[in-house]
């Protein structure tokens, strides 16, 4: 594979989409072909599994296990529909979320069963893995806030996924933390309560050194 392989995880509101697009910005204007993508979505069938998974008015009796499957049908169209392509045609791929969250709120979150979780991701994805995970982290009462503060300016939109309760939500903060101490190397932790700019410079600072092999288009 030629192209660069990015995705950014984190809990609900923790910065990932406006450093998604503050990164794809500062890529474009160095000449970098960039494909930004969301998960779950992303293509046009996981367009449809995303409005299922939360908007869908008839997704309120979903189970843990018919989650985990959407959630994965919608990956492994994107990986082989977008992801492999774009990397073969040496892109740079940056993802608003990608597999650790399948382990985070599946597996942790719904305390499924890791190592079927695990297997179902596999499947999934095959070798398709991101070079390098940006694990933005917030304190729960950060996420709150911009959380609550999005609902105040945007019209409401329901989202079977937000209606969780607290104690969901602090599994799936254990879970991402797991995650990142596993891979020390691909998952690296940054604190996503800064100012803005600062996040972003700290992501440049990991991102820059992977970029030279890729060269300039
Ligand atoms: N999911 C997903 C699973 O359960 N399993 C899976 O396998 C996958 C892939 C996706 C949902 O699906 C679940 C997880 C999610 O519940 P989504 O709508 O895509 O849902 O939502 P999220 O990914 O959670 O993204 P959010 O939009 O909620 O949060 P972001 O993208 O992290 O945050 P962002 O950038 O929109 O910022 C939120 C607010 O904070 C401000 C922004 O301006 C915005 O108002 N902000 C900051 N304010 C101050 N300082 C900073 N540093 C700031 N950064 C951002």
């Amino acid at each position: 594979m030629k192209g660069l392989f990015i995705s950014f995880e984190g809990t609900e509101g923790c910065g990932k989409s406006t450093q998604v697009k503050l990164l794809a910005n500062q890529l474009t204007a160095l000449g970098y072909r960039v494909r930004t993508l969301r998960e779950p979505g992303g293509t046009p069938i996981g367009e449809e599994i995303r409005h299922t998974l939360k908007h869908s008015q008839h997704n309120h009796a979903m189970t843990a296990e018919a989650e985990l499957l959407l959630m994965n049908a919608s990956r492994a169209q994107l990986v082989r529909e977008i992801i492999r392509p774009a990397l073969a045609a040496g892109e740079v791929v940056v993802c608003d979320r990608f597999y650790d969250s399948t382990t985070a709120y599946q597996g942790y979150g719904r305390e499924l069963d890791l190592e079927k979780v695990k297997a179902v991701i596999d499947f999934a994805v095959g070798e398709t893995k991101p070079k390098l995970t940006l694990f933005l982290h917030v304190p729960p009462e950060v996420s709150a806030a911009r959380l609550k503060s999005r609902q105040e300016n945007l019209p409401f939109v329901r989202d079977r996924i937000e209606e969780a309760d607290r104690k969901f939500f602090e599994r799936v903060a254990h879970g991402f933390g797991v995650i990142a101490a596993a891979e020390p190397q691909r998952v690296k932790f940054i604190n996503g309560a800064q100012p803005l700019e600062m996040v972003c410079a700290k992501i440049w600072e990991l991102v820059h050194p992977l970029l030279p092999r890729l060269g300039r288009w």
